[in-house]
C-alpha cells in the first residue's frame, strides 16, 4: 500500500480524552474513530490489526475441534425470558422493539441463542460432545465506557458454547478450551494468567478469567510472584497438544500456582505467603465458565442418553475479547515514540520509506523494491509521500510496523538500504539486492 493513497489519518497531538496509552496511540495512529460513547468506527490501520488478531483466535478454535458459525446481533427477548436472564441483566442490556412491537435485544452474549440451535437438531447422546463458536459484535451499555476498545460498549468477541452428556465430558471441554485460550495469547506474544474468577451474570462455579498484567488493567489481580518468573508462553507453544487426550495434567501445570481475581481472592483463605503474594491490575482478555445445567435445564435442552432416558446438557462458555486485544497488545507493546506490532499481529510486515521521493534514482529504487516485496508475499506500507524525513520517521515509529526499510541518496550511492528494527531501534545497512529475500515469507 502506497501510503500517499491510504486512508490513514495521523494525530499529532495526544487526543485530551484519552486516558491510557493503548487509547491515545490507536487515535494517534488512526486506527479507530469514536462514533458515540463506546462506540467505534475501525479504519484501514486498525482493521487490519483486528482481522488479524480475530484469524489467530479462529485458528485456535479450529485447531481444538470447536466450529464456527455466526449467529445474529439481534435476539429476540422471547429465548431471554426462557432462561430467566431477561430481567435479571439490567440496564446493560440494550432492548429493542419491532415495528411489530415484539420486544428483541442487541446480544451482549449468546448462550440462549445457541442453545436453542443445539436444542432444536441434537436429539441423542450419539451427537456429543460439540463445541461451536462465533466471532460477532456484542453490546453491552457499559455505565462507563471508557479506554477506547478496552471497555467499549459495542464490542468484537469470539465465544463458544460447548455442549456434553455430563460432568466429565464437559471439564474436557472446559480444559481444551483452556489450552486453546493459552496458545492463543501466546501467540500473540502475550502472557496471560488464567485466575480463579468469580462467574458473574453468566453463571456457575468453574471459572478462569486469562489476565495480562498492566498498570492500566481495569482488575484487582493477585498470583503467586512464581507466575512472574516463569517463561509460560514458550512452554506453551512448545507442547505438542493432543485435544482428544487428557488435558487434565496440562490444565493442573498452569493452574497449580495460585492466582485469583479481586472478587473472589480472601486474604484470610489465600495459600500463599504474604511476602510471595504479587497484588497488581490485569486486562481481562477472556474468561472460560462450566455451568452445567443452567441455560439447558430451564430451556428444556435436552438429550436421550444411553439408558433412554432424558438428560440435560452439560454446557460451559468462553470469551475472548477479540477487539479488546488490541488495545491490550499496545499496552504489552509500545514506547515513547509509538506503538510496537509483535510481527503476528502487525497491520503491515514492513515499512519502506523513500527519504526522496523528489530523486529520480530514489524513487527508481524505492518502487522497484516495492514491486518486488509485495511480488514476494510480504505486506508493505510504502512511505511515497512528499514530506520531511523527520514527519516520515515519527509516522513509521507511531505505527509500529515490526521493520522498516530506509531509501535514500547516500545509501543507495553506496549500493544499500538502511533496515532499522522497531523494537530494538538498532539499524543495519542491507545491499540493495539482499533485501527481498531477507524478508520473503
Ligand atoms: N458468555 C460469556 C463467555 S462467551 C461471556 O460473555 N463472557 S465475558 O463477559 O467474560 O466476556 C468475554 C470477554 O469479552 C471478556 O473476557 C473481555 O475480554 C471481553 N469484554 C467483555 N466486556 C467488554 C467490553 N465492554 N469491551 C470490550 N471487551 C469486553
Amino acid at each position: 500500500m502506497r501510503l500517499s493513497q491510504y486512508f490513514l489519518p495521523l494525530l499529532r497531538e495526544n487526543p485530551s480524552e484519552a486516558q491510557i496509552v493503548s487509547h491515545r496511540l490507536m487515535l494517534r495512529a488512526g486506527m479507530i474513530r469514536q462514533s458515540s460513547a463506546g462506540i467505534y468506527s475501525w479504519l484501514p490501520l486498525g482493521l487490519r490489526v483486528l482481522k488479524k488478531v480475530e484469524q489467530i483466535v479462529r485458528e485456535e478454535q479450529d485447531r481444538s475441534g470447536a466450529q464456527e458459525i455466526l449467529m445474529p446481533t439481534i435476539q429476540p427477548a422471547e429465548l431471554w425470558r426462557e432462561s430467566g436472564r431477561y430481567d435479571d441483566y439490567g440496564k446493560e442490556m440494550l432492548r429493542i422493539k419491532d415495528r411489530h412491537e415484539r420486544e428483541m435485544l442487541y446480544g451482549p452474549t449468546n448462550e440462549e441463542q445457541v442453545t436453542e440451535i443445539v436444542h432444536a437438531s441434537i436429539k441423542s447422546y450419539r451427537d456429543l460432545p460439540k463445541n461451536l463458536y462465533h466471532i460477532q459484535w456484542k453490546f453491552r451499555d457499559e455505565v462507563r465506557p471508557r479506554f477506547g476498545v478496552m471497555r467499549g460498549r459495542e464490542f468484537l468477541m469470539k465465544d463458544n458454547y460447548s455442549f456434553d452428556l455430563d460432568a466429565a465430558g464437559a471439564k474436557h471441554s472446559y480444559n481444551k478450551m483452556f489450552v486453546a485460550y493459552l496458545r492463543t495469547f501466546a501467540r500473540m506474544g502475550l502472557k496471560a494468567i488464567p485466575m480463579r474468577a468469580d462467574t458473574g451474570p453468566i453463571g456457575g462455579d468453574l471459572s478462569h478469567e486469562f489476565q495480562i498484567l498492566a498498570e492500566s488493567g481495569e482488575s484487582e489481580v493477585f498470583c503467586d510472584r512464581g507466575w512472574l518468573e516463569t517463561d509460560i508462553l514458550s512452554d506453551i507453544l512448545a507442547k505438542e497438544i493432543d485435544y482428544d487426550g487428557d488435558l487434565e495434567p496440562f490444565f493442573q501445570s498452569f493452574t497449580s500456582l495460585y492466582a485469583a481475581t479481586g472478587e473472589i481472592h480472601k486474604p484470610e483463605t489465600c495459600p500463599v505467603a504474604a511476602e510471595q503474594l504479587v497484588t497488581g491490575r490485569g486486562i481481562e482478555v477472556g474468561q472460560t465458565f462450566y455451568f452445567g445445567t443452567k441455560y439447558s435445564e430451564p430451556m428444556g435442552a435436552v438429550v436421550t442418553g444411553p439408558d433412554g432416558a432424558e438428560v440435560p446438557l452439560e454446557m460451559g462458555s468462553y470469551g475472548i475479547g477479540v477487539s479488546r486485544l488490541v488495545g491490550a497488545l499496545i499496552e504489552a507493546n509500545h514506547d515513547a515514540a509509538g506503538i510496537i506490532w509483535p510481527e503476528r499481529v502487525a497491520p503491515f510486515r514492513l515499512g519502506l520509506i523513500n527519504l526522496r521521493p523528489a530523486d529520480d534514482k530514489c524513487r527508481g529504487a524505492a518502487d522497484g523494491l516495492y514491486g518486488k516485496l509485495r511480488g514476494a508475499g510480504v505486506e508493505v506500507l510504502y512511505d511515497d509521500r512528499d514530506e520531511s524525513p523527520g514527519a516520515k520517521f515519527a509516522a513509521m515509529d507511531l505505527i509500529g510496523l515490526p521493520d522498516q526499510l530506509i531509501v535514500g541518496p547516500r545509501g543507495l550511492a553506496a549500493g544499500h538500504i538502511e533496515w532499522k528494527q522497531r523494537r530494538s531501534g538498532a539499524r543495519q545497512d542491507l545491499p540493495v539486492d539482499s533485501v527481498v529475500q531477507r524478508f520473503a515469507t
